[in-house]
Order: C-alpha cells, then sequence, then structure tokens
C-alpha cells in the first residue's frame, strides 16, 4: 500500500528550544528561562536558534526541503505574560508565522503546551493546582481565536509524562521538583486541561479542528510475534509505570474514559466524561524501544547502535508504537516527533555528512511503511527536528536538527540527511 495523498510528511520543534527572544516584546518569563544550574555547561536557552527573528528563513528552508508540515509551540508566556492579560504582540508572531507557512504551502500543526509554564503560574502552584485548568483555557480561547483561521491541526499537550512525572516527581525537569505526594493531582488537572481545551477548541476554532495529544510513547518491542508475545508486550506498554513507559495511566483515561488502577478514586464518572472528550488522532513521540526497561526480556541491546545521548536505535519500535497505540485505541495515528542525537559539525567541503542520521531515517521510515502498508491509519510523520535546538538540561550539546545550527553565528546548513529525507517526501514514501 502507498502513503496517503495528503500524507503529512514534515518535521517538529518548540517555542523554548528554538526561539529565543525570551524577554522581547513582553514576554514573562517561563520554568525553563529560569532553570540556572540545572542547565549543562551554564548554558540556557535565551537566545536559542533566533528563530522569533529568523522565522521567515527558517519557513523558507522549510519550503526548500518540500516539507508538507510544520509542527511547533505556542509559548504561553508571550500570550499571557501576566495571569489574565493578552499580549498583542505576542500573538502577531505566531499570526505571522502561520501565515508564512500557509503562503509555503505547508500545513501548520499547532501544540499549545509544550512545558513553558509562565513562572507566575509556577509561583502558585503550577500544574499542583487546580486552578491552572482554569488558566490553561483562557489562554488556550486566547490562541484558538487568533489562529484558527489558519491552524486545523492542535495537539493540547506534550508529552504529559515528562512536564508532570519528570517534572513533579523525578525532578529533572523545570520546574525540578519532588512533589510525589502530588502527583496525582498533578494528573487530574492535566487531564482535566485536555478535556475542557478539546470542548473549547471544538467550540471556538474557525475552522473545523482536528485535535490531540503527543505522547512520549515508549513502547515494548514483542519478543515475538506469535499471540502470547504480542499480548505480553502490549500489556508491558500499557500498563507497566516505568517512568515514561506509563503509556495507558496517561492515554486510558483520554481515549478510553478508563482510569487505571492508580486514578479510580481520584476520578470521578463526571471527570471522566470530560476527559475523554473525544479526539481526532494521537500523537506519539518514539526515540527508542521500552524494553531495555525490563530485566526479564530477552531484547538484546548490546549490538544494537546508541546515539550519543545513549539511546539505543532500534528503527522497529516505530512499528511496533504505531500498531501498539492502533489497536488498543482505534484511533488514527500521528508521528508527531523521531529522531536522534548527533554531534554534527561542519565538514571542510561545507556539507554536514551526518550519515548516521541518514542510516536511522532510512530503519525507522520503513517501519513506518510497514504500519501503512498493513492498512493502519498513519496520518504523519513529523522529524525531530526541524534544526538543532536547545535539548533543555542537556543544552546544546545533542544535535537533533534536519539543518545545522551554528549558535555563534545562528548559519543555517541544510544536512545531508534533510536531503535523503527531502527526495523521501518528493517521492511520497516511495524511495525510502
Ligand atoms: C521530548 C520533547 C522534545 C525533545 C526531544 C528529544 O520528546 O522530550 O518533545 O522537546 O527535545 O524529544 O529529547
Amino acid at each position: 500500500m502507498a502513503f496517503p495523498k495528503n500524507f503529512l510528511w514534515g518535521a517538529a520543534s518548540s517555542a523554548t528550544q528554538i526561539e529565543g527572544a525570551w524577554n522581547e516584546d513582553g514576554k514573562c518569563p517561563s520554568i525553563w528561562d529560569v532553570a540556572g544550574k540545572h542547565i549543562e555547561n551554564g548554558q540556557d536557552c535565551h537566545t536559542a536558534c533566533d528563530h522569533y527573528h529568523r522565522y521567515k528563513e527558517d519557513v523558507a528552508l522549510m519550503k526548500e526541503l518540500g516539507l508538507k508540515s510544520y509542527r511547533f509551540s505556542v509559548n504561553w508566556c508571550r500570550i499571557m505574560p501576566e495571569k489574565g492579560k493578552v499580549d498583542p504582540k505576542g500573538l502577531a508572531f505566531y499570526k505571522n508565522l502561520t501565515e508564512e507557512l500557509r503562503a509555503a504551502g505547508i500545513e501548520p500543526l499547532v501544540t499549545l503546551y509544550h512545558w513553558d509554564l509562565p513562572v507566575w503560574a509556577d509561583k502558585e502552584g503550577g500544574w499542583k493546582n487546580p486552578k491552572i485548568v482554569e488558566w490553561f483555557l483562557a489562554y488556550v480561547q486566547t490562541v484558538v481565536e487568533a489562529l484558527s483561521d489558519q491552524v486545523r491541526y492542535w495537539m493540547t499537550f506534550n508529552e504529559p509524562q515528562v512536564f508532570i512525572m519528570s517534572a513533579y516527581v523525578l525532578g529533572n525537569f523545570a520546574p525540578f521538583q519532588h512533589a510525589i505526594l502530588s502527583y496525582k493531582n498533578c494528573l487530574r488537572n492535566m487531564l482535566l486541561a485536555h478535556g475542557k481545551a478539546i470542548l473549547l477548541i471544538r467550540e471556538a476554532a474557525k475552522t473545523t479542528p482536528k485535535i490531540g495529544i503527543a505522547m512520549a510513547a515508549t513502547t515494548y518491542i514483542p519478543d515475538s510475534e506469535d499471540e502470547e508475545g504480542l499480548r505480553d508486550a502490549a500489556e508491558r506498554t500499557f500498563t507497566s509505570t516505568v517512568g515514561e513507559g506509563s503509556n495507558g495511566l496517561y492515554m486510558d483515561p483520554i481515549a478510553l474514559g478508563k482510569p487505571s488502577k492508580m486514578l479510580r478514586r481520584k476520578l470521578s464518572a463526571e471527570d471522566l466524561k470530560i476527559i475523554s472528550a473525544p479526539i481526532d488522532f494521537i500523537g506519539v513521540n518514539v526515540y527508542q524501544p521500552a524494553n531495555p526497561l525490563f530485566k526479564d526480556s530477552h531484547y538484546q541491546a548490546d549490538g544494537l547502535p546508541k546515539s550519543m545521548l545513549g539511546w539505543v536505535i532500534d528503527g522497529r519500535c516505530l512499528y511496533w508504537t504505531i500498531r501498539q497505540y492502533y489497536e488498543r485505541y482505534h484511533l488514527p495515528i500521528m508521528v508527531t516527533e523521531n529522531g536522534m542525537a548527533n554531534p554534527d559539525a561542519i565538514g571542510s567541503d561545507g556539507l554536514v555528512h551526518d550519515e548516521v542520521r541518514t542510516t536511522f531515517l532510512k530503519e525507522f521510515l520503513r517501519g513506518l511503511k510497514r504500519a501503512v502498508d498493513e492498512g493502519i491509519p498513519v496520518v504523519g510523520y513529523q522529524h525531530w527536528s526541524i534544526m538543532d535546538n536547545f535539548e533543555w538540561c542537556s543544552g546544546y550539546g545533542p544535535r537533533f536538527g534536519l539543518i545545522h545550527v551554528d549558535y555563534e553565528t545562528q548559519k543555517r546548513t541544510i544536512k545531508e540527511s534533510a536531503k535523503y529525507y527531502a527526495a523521501v517526501i518528493a517521492s511520497n514514501g516511495e524511495k525510502l
């Protein structure tokens, strides 16, 4: 089976990771702007790729690569620098960006929350405070009213596992807290904010919206493809609570209206009705399989290549994530992130020879094709990332981009892997 004609081949980014201009045009600081000592090598996100000032050049590069879609996030801190106060300059930036994308024939895919919580909201407890639902909805309303003439695709949240579990329990993402007793409250607040945002978007949008959520979809590759192997893998993927592998904990209430055991007493029937407001697709962010997390897995990671962050490279995990999510939730799937970090540099010929990323793409896109061939409705693939950027606490060392960024000069260079990806897009996935 061929890829659908309107398949969304694209790339992804997020506001904090590329925009810079952290205190311009009235923007308030986010929890990442003040992350200080938590970031490697004394780095920060204040300038990043200066995309705020260079978005036209960046959209021109996307057009050159032939992207059909571009996933980016809106930074809450630009839109509402104070509680209840809208900043028209912040809105103008995203209006200009979406218009530029439309003019280039690129479909904008908007994430409403990719972790840039305003410091004013954090001071009042952030995701621990039930009032955040109201604050978040006021922000969403403003964005949807301003952009929905140009934007059809919306994602409420990016990787709730990370901005709830890692940020408030493990304490390794901003705001770096160990508030385990608040974990269930944070989860409930996030789930209600998601469900209410869905209803709001459907009501306020000027063009019929397609709404989803992007999950940290770390899933388990079956040890064998017989019935037992498949059942065992899916079971581990959705019911394990190991780190970010807790797919069912976060997704079951949303897509099935069913809480896991842990949330049963926390969510009322009324809550669940709101939380399970119908969505149009599930976004999956896929990097590496979950298998190495399970000691009793037969999985052999030893011989497999790893990225510079130590993440195992195994292209099969894209296929299995798509299949397991589809079989459990029966919703169209969008790959909202997939990529790898590499210490890329410009060669003496002025080119970036990132063969490892090309090999990575070939392998993962074959997994994507297998899913499409089997008739699973996959609506798009967004490579992470459009350009090298600020990798949260790891700073600027790990380079995930299709486009190389020289952080001294802000010069952009299209990497060799991006040329390969452009050819795949031009053939609509025929030439992998
Ligand atoms: C995530 C985020 C991205 C990361 C990327 C690489 O998945 O953690 O959505 O912002 O940069 O995943 O780690």
